[in-house]
C-alpha cells in the first residue's frame, strides 16, 4: 500500500495506558480485574507519566491525528524526536512559574521498544567534494539515530501502527574534540556533545528558536527519517525485474511525506540530495519526486523572530505539492497575504484542512458518563463516525436528556471540586458557572487579559453592592509560557496575583473564584475540560491559526464565548452563530483598524470599567507588596499592543452579561450545549484524516475488516 510518514518534531501523547484499553476494548475487563485484585484502576492511572512531548496544539494534533490514521486503517507512521525531556513541568512559586525539567523516563517507558537492528548513521558538518563518480560528503561527524517503536492502536479494528521516535547515540569513535584524542576520559565524556541533541524539547509555541542545537535536532529527525522511508520502499521492490537499480519513478505513489510546520522542512533538500548525490537521480527529476511526495501544513501566520523562518515556509512552499492551512479563515488569509506571491505562483497547491481532535480521548476515555448517555440515544456509531452526533438535534427539547446532559455537567463539576487537587479545588463552589481558558500563554494570547479585567469588573461589582444577585462563577485559566518568554510569565502572574486577592476576599465568598491550572498537560485537559460550562477562545481575529482545545470543549458540552478567529468561524457555523457567544472586531474589521491607526488610549478614556481594571493592575491593587510589578504588562496594553486588545473589550463585557443571563436558565443553557455536541461531528480529526488522504496524499482508507479477537466487549 501507500505509506504515509507524518514528519513532526512533537507528538503529545500524553497517558497510554488507559488508550490502550478503550482501542482495545479491554477497559471494563481491566477494570475488573484490577477490582478483584483490590486496586483502583483510576489510581493506577493517576502513576502513569505524560509523555509531554509536545508544547501544545501542534503536538496534540499529531497525537490525534496517529489516533485517527490507525482508526481509518491507513498504513501510516509517526516520526519523530524521542527527547529525554519533554515539556517542563510548571510549578507556580508565589504566583510565578518556576520551569522543573521532565524526568518522564526516570522509572523506564513500558509503552516503548528500542530497534536497535535499525540504528542509522546521520552525518552532520564536513565538506563536499566533486569527484568522477560524482559527489562525495567526507570528514563528517557522525551521530546515530536509535530508534523507538511505540505502538500506535486504532480503535476497536485489529490495527496498530507505529510511532518510530529517534534518540541520538555517539559512536564508539566519537571524538568531538580533536584534542581529546588520547586522552580516554575526556573522549567518553565528549559523548554527551553528541547525544544532546536528542535531550530536550525546545519550549517554544508559536515561535522560531534560531538556535543551532534546535536546526541539528531538526536534520537528525529528517535524515533519518529519510533513510528508513528509502530503505522500505527499496525492500518493498525486491523481487522485480531490475532490483540492481532502484526506479523511483513510482516513489511518490508508494510514499506520501506530511511535514507537520516547517520544523522537518530540511526533509525536502534532504531528499533531493539523497535522490542527486547517492542515487544518481537527474536534478530535475529529484525536484519533480520530491514535490509529488511531499506536503506542508501551516500553523501560523505569527511572522515572530528570525526572517529565516519565513525562509523555511518559502521552501516548504516550493518543494511541495500541497500547503494547507488549519482552519477555513487561516487558509484564506495564507492565500491572501503570507504566501500571496506563491499562491498567484500555483493557486492549485493550497487547500485547506480544519483540524480535529480525536473523539476516542477527547470523549470516551476523558468524559464516560457524556459518551454513555449518547451511546443510550444512538448506539455506538458517532465514535467512529462523529457526523452521526447529528442524531441528537432532535433531542434538544427532550426533558429526560437536558436533565441527564446537566446531571453529567454537575457530577463533573462536584467530582473536579473535590478530587483534582490538594490547592484549589477544595473550596470551590460546585453550583458556580466554570468558564477555563487553558493554552499555551503567548503575546497573541494576551486577549486573556479581557478575562482579566471581567474579573476586575466582576470583583468591584460584588464589593459596590454585596448584596445584588450574583451569577457565581468559577474562573479557570492555565498554560505555561516559554521559559524566555517574559510578557507570556507577566501575565500568569498577573491571573494568580488576581486570584490571591479575589479568592481570600471574604465580601465575595465563593461567588468568584479565580484558579490557575497549574502544570496544564494533556491529562490535566482530561481532567478540566469535562467539568467546563463556558470555553474562552478570545484571541484577536486572525491570530490564532485554529486552536484545538475550542473543539474539546464543545464536545464535552461547553458553550463557547469567543472571536471569529480559527476553527471558532467554522464552530459558529456548524452550530448556528446564536449557539455561541460570539463577540469583537472581525478580520476585516482587525485589518481596517489597523489602517486607521488602534490607539488603547482612546478606550482606556472612554470607558470607565476598563479604565478602573488597568488603573488596579498598573497602581498595585494586586500586588500590594510589589506595586511596580505589572507596570510592563499596562505599557504593552497602552502603549504598543499589536493584538488590539482594548478594541474588543466593550462587545466582551456585553457578551458576558448574555452569558450570565442565559446561566440564569439552567434548562435553556443545557439546551445550546446538546446543540452544540450535536453540531460538533465535523471536529472530529477522522474527518480532518480523511479529508488529507482524499485531497493530499491520494491514500485509501482500508476498508478490510478483520474481525476483532474473541475478547468480552466493554
Ligand atoms: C503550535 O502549537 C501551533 C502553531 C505553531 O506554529 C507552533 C506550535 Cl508549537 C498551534 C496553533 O497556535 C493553533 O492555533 C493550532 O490549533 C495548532 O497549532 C494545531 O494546528
Amino acid at each position: 500500500p501507500q505509506r504515509i510518514y507524518y514528519l513532526s518534531l512533537e507528538f503529545y501523547m500524553g497517558r497510554t495506558l488507559q488508550n490502550t484499553m478503550v482501542n482495545l476494548g479491554l477497559q471494563s475487563a481491566c477494570d475488573e480485574a484490577i477490582y478483584q485484585l483490590g486496586l483502583d484502576l483510576e489510581e493506577l492511572e493517576e502513576i502513569e507519566e505524560d509523555a509531554g512531548l509536545g508544547n501544545g496544539g501542534l503536538g496534540r494534533l499529531a497525537a490525534c491525528f496517529l489516533d485517527s490514521m490507525a482508526t481509518l486503517g491507513l498504513a501510516a507512521y509517526g516520526y519523530g524526536i524521542r527527547y529525554e525531556f519533554g515539556i517542563f513541568n510548571q510549578k507556580i512559586v508565589n504566583g510565578w512559574q518556576v520551569e522543573e525539567a521532565d524526568d518522564w523516563l526516570r522509572y523506564g517507558n513500558p509503552w516503548e521498544k528500542a530497534r536497535p537492528e535499525y540504528m542509522l548513521p546521520v552525518h552532520f558538518y564536513g565538506r563536499v567534494e566533486h569527484t568522477p563518480d560524482g559527489v562525495k560528503w567526507l570528514d563528517t561527524q557522525v551521530v546515530l539515530a536509535m530508534p523507538y517503536d511505540t505502538p500506535v492502536p486504532g480503535y476497536r479494528n485489529n490495527t496498530v501502527n507505529t510511532m518510530r521516535l529517534w534518540s541520538a547515540k555517539a559512536p564508539n569513535d566519537f571524538k568531538l574534540h580533536d584534542f581529546n584524542v588520547g586522552d580516554y576520559i575526556e573522549a567518553v565524556l565528549d559523548r554527551n556533545l553528541a547525544e544532546n541533541i536528542s535531550r530536550v524539547l525546545y519550549p517554544n509555541d508559536n515561535f522560531f528558536e534560531g538556535k543551532e542545537l534546535r536546526l541539528k535536532q531538526e536534520y537528525f529527525v529528517v535524515a533519518a527519517t529519510l533513510q528508513d522511508i528509502i530503505r522500505r520502499f527499496k525492500s518493498s521492490k525486491f523481487g522485480c525485474r531490475d532490483p540492481v537499480r532502484t526506479s523511483f519513478e513510482t516513489f511518490p505513489d508508494k510514499v506520501a511525506i506530511q511535514l507537520n510546520d516547517t520544523h522537518p522542512a530540511l526533509a525536502i533538500p534532504e531528499l533531493i540530495r539523497i535522490l542527486v548525490d547517492v542515487e544518481k537521480v537527474d536534478w530535475d527529476k529529484a525536484w519533480e519526486i520530491t514535490k509529488k511526495t511531499c506536503a506542508y501544513t501551516n500553523h501560523t501566520v505569527l511572522p515572530e523572530g528570525d526572517c529565516k523562518r519565513i525562509n523555511m515556509a518559502h521552501l516548504c512552499v516550493i518543494g511541495s505539492h500541497a500547503i494547507n492551512g488549519v482552519a477555513r479563515i487561516h487558509s484564506e488569509i495564507l492565500k491572501q497575504s503570507v504566501f500571496k506571491d506563491f499562491y498567484e505562483l500555483e493557486p492549485e497547491k493550497f487547500q485547506n484542512k480544519t483540524n480535529g481532535i480525536t473523539p476516542r480521548r477527547w470523549l470516551l476515555l476523558c468524559n464516560p458518563g457524556l459518551a454513555d448517555i449518547i451511546v443510550e440515544k444512538i448506539g455506538e456509531g458517532f465514535l467512529t463516525d462523529l457526523s452521526q452526533l447529528k442524531q441528537l438535534l432532535p433531542l434538544v427539547t427532550d426533558e429526560g436528556f437536558i436533565r441527564d446532559v446537566a446531571k453529567v455537567k454537575q457530577h463533573r463539576h462536584l467530582k473536579y471540586t473535590y478530587k483534582i487537587d490538594k490547592n484549589y479545588f477544595r473550596d470551590l463552589n460546585p453550583l458556580s458557572a466554570f468558564q477555563e481558558e487553558a493554552k499555551m500563554a503567548h503575546r497573541a494570547r494576551c486577549s486573556r487579559c479581557l478575562c482579566i479585567y471581567l474579573i476586575c469588573t466582576l470583583h468591584e461589582g460584588i464589593r459596590k453592592d454585596p448584596t445584588k444577585s450574583f451569577v457565581p462563577r468559577t474562573v479557570m485559566i492555565g498554560g505555561k509560557a516559554a521559559p524566555g518568554y517574559h510578557m507570556a510569565k507577566m501575565i500568569i502572574k498577573l491571573v494568580t496575583s488576581i486570584g490571591s486577592v479575589v479568592n481570600h476576599d471574604p465580601i465575595v465568598g465563593d461567588r468568584l473564584r479565580v484558579i490557575f491550572l497549574e502544570n496544564y498537560r494533556v491529562s490535566l485537559a482530561e481532567k478540566v475540560i469535562p467539568s467546563a460550562d463556558l470555553s474562552q477562545q478570545i484571541s484577536t481575529a486572525g491570530t490564532e491559526a485554529s486552536g484545538t482545545g475550542n473543539m474539546k470543549f464543545m464536545l464535552n458540552g461547553a458553550l463557547t464565548i469567543g472571536t471569529m478567529d480559527g476553527a471558532n468561524v467554522e464552530m459558529a457555523e456548524e452550530a448556528g452563530e446564536e449557539n455561541l457567544f460570539i463577540f469583537g472586531l472581525r478580520v476585516e474589521e482587525v485589518e481596517a483598524l489597523d489602517q486607521k491607526g488602534y490607539n488603547a488610549r482612546e478606550y482606556y478614556d472612554r470607558l470607565p470599567e476598563l479604565r478602573q481594571a488597568v488603573d488596579q493592575i498598573g497602581s498595585g491593587f494586586f500586588s500590594p507588596k510589589e506595586p511596580d510589578c505589572f507596570r510592563d504588562i499596562v505599557n504593552m496594553l497602552m502603549n504598543h499592543d499589536r493584538f488590539k486588545v482594548f478594541a474588543d473589550y466593550e462587545a466582551y463585557m456585553e457578551c458576558q452579561a448574555k452569558v450570565d443571563q442565559l446561566y440564569r436558565d439552567p434548562k435553556e443553557w443545557t439546551k445550546k450545549v446538546i446543540q452544540n455536541i450535536a453540531c460538533s461531528g465535523k471536529f472530529s480529526s477522522d474527518r480532518t484524516i480523511t479529508e488529507y488522504a482524499r485531497d493530499i496524499w491520494g491514500a485509501e482508507p482500508s476498508d478490510l475488516k478483520i474481525p476483532p479477537p474473541n475478547i468480552p466487549r466493554d
